[in-house]
């Protein structure tokens, strides 16, 4: 919890832990921050990103400089899909989250990193959860996506299948490439937003990349504390969606039962592989060099 952001600690959070951002109560201090990790980012990201991405940046004019005002940023997505973005203290439980996302509400950090964390944290902050996740929801069959994944989680927690669905949004939403026709793209928010990584996973020899299997994923175990072993890549945003339109009854009546999980670096009979990693970076002890 980013007990050193003030305008966090005088707020009561409301029952849904939203809070209000109080765009004027960020220093330019904060609004530099923003400004250096959004150039280091579009620098490294240069052939490494989705073109989704890019259309999602400039369609919200998120390239204007500084934190982005939700007041100004919100008719711009809403306009588009529908979406908005809400401030929260911290991260929300599982049920508040999946709930705002199938109100089509994508709760972002407030607080911005220091200086002294400027490659990665594993708490979100507003740098992670807007520049890294707010572009796709630009894009609508993305915004359909992130939406059936709320729905869906709201009934996964019904059915003991949290971990299922954790493991889903961890593979697609924060750490998901793509396969397309220049070759291997970033779409995933944790890896656009951390220089090391949006190298990393592309260009790396490092990990296992296999072809996106919905079933697969979900019982594919991940770390978050350093670059994956292993990323899945779907071929568009409309594979990805398909995969999530099936009745996910009978999935959660079996996963419910299979708790088995594969190890992150096991590569499977049925596993569609783009690269076959070497593990180097894991096996040397990684730390995210
Ligand atoms: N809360 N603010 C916030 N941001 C997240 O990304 C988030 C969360 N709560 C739960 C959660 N993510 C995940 O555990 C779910 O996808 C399972
Ligand atoms: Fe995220």
């Amino acid at each position: 919890m980013p007990l050193n952001d003030p305008v966090i600690a005088e707020q009561t959070p409301a029952v849904d832990f939203t809070i209000a951002q109080k765009w004027d109560r960020y220093s330019q201090d904060e609004h530099d921050i923003w400004n250096s990790l959004y150039a280091q980012q579009i620098d490294v990201l240069k052939g490494r990103a989705v073109p989704e991405f890019y259309h999602g940046l400039k369609a919200l004019d998120l390239n204007l400089g500084g934190i982005p005002d939700l007041s100004v940023l919100n008719p711009k997505l809403k306009a588009l899909t529908g979406w908005e973005v809400v401030m929260v203290p911290h991260l929300v439980p599982d049920d508040v989250f999946f709930t705002h996302l199938a109100n089509k509400r994508f709760p972002a950090g407030r607080f911005i990193r220091g200086r002294d964390q400027m490659d990665y944290l594993e708490e979100p902050d507003v740098f992670h959860d807007i520049f890294g996740h707010v572009p796709l929801l630009a894009r609508p069959v993305f915004a359909d996506y992130m939406q059936a994944y709320g729905q869906g989680g709201l009934r996964a927690l019904q059915h003991d299948c949290l971990k299922n669905l954790a493991r889903l949004y961890w593979y697609t939403v924060e750490f998901g490439l793509m396969k397309t026709d220049a070759g291997m793209r970033i779409y995933g928010a944790g890896i656009v937003s951390s220089r090391t990584e949006s190298v990393f996973s592309v260009d790396d020899p490092s990990p296992n990349r296999l072809h996106f299997d919905l079933e697969r994923v979900m019982h594919t175990d991940y770390r978050i504390d350093d670059f994956q072993q292993v990323y899945f890549a779907i071929e568009s945003f409309e594979e990805l969606f398909k995969a999530t339109q099936q009745d996910f009854g009978p999935l959660y009546e079996k996963m419910s039962r299979d708790k088995h999980i594969h190890p992150i670096t096991d590569i499977l009979e049925t596993d569609q592989i783009y690269t076959k990693g070497s593990q180097d970076y894991a096996n040397a002890g990684g730390r995210r060099a």
